[in-house]
């Protein structure tokens, strides 16, 4: 059984101005495509058919094809999940409890987010994650995430940001940190909640 492309929650347009419809047609279509296809290239007709892609990540993260496509397949998945038309403001319940147990604030989150995003050197994602129970922020380079091993940090990302050029270069040029600062428009709270909720 392969792994397919999922459809977005929206139109390729739904999260303008803050991320531009040409960038999120070619990152969906084209980037989060070429993960996919090379993904399943790499585990047609081995021991890895059939796995699911958290036990690719976490066992096989080795194999430079599935740390590279099945950590981008899941990456993009992961990131177009956590962003909404509708998104934005401030979270609610449980997780703003752990946000300001963790961090202090929204703000405090934002800041070390944002910093790890606008930090994180060449191509990589900055993750939110949920270790041992409690909230974290990290990065990771090119398709790295936190369920791989080797990564410097780990646990279960709940929330991830792409900081490779391709996520932002079209609307943002060489402004990563006027990007990282626009998604926060679009984060779907909802989203990240039923995935703490489901992770911690
Ligand atoms: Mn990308």
């Amino acid at each position: 059984m392969a792994f397919e492309l999922p459809e977005l929650g929206y139109a390729y347009d739904a999260l303008e101005p803050h991320m531009d419809a040409r960038t999120m047609e070619i990152h969906h279509s084209k980037h989060h495509a070429g993960y996919t296809a090379k993904l399943n290239d790499a585990i047609a007709g081995t021991d890895m058919e059939g796995k699911s892609i958290e036990e690719l990540l976490a066992n096989h993260s080795d194999h430079a094809a599935i740390r590279n496509n099945g950590g981008g397949y899941y990456n993009h998945c992961l990131f177009w999940e956590v962003m909404s038309p509708t998104g934005g403001g401030a979270p609610t319940g449980e997780l703003a409890a752990a946000i300001d147990s963790a961090f202090g604030s929204l703000e405090g989150l934002k800041e070390k987010f944002n910093a790890a995003a606008a930090t994180r050197f060449g191509s990589g994602w900055a993750w939110l994650c949920v270790n041992d129970g409690k909230l974290e922020v990290c990065s990771s380079a090119n398709q790295d995430n936190t369920l791989m091993t080797g990564v410097g940090c780990g646990g279960h990302p709940i929330m991830g940001l792409d900081v490779w050029e391709h996520a932002y270069y079209l609307n943002y040029q060489n402004r990563r940190p006027d990007y990282i600062n626009a998604f926060w428009n679009v984060v779907n709270w909802e989203a990240v909640a039923a995935k703490y909720a489901a992770a911690k």
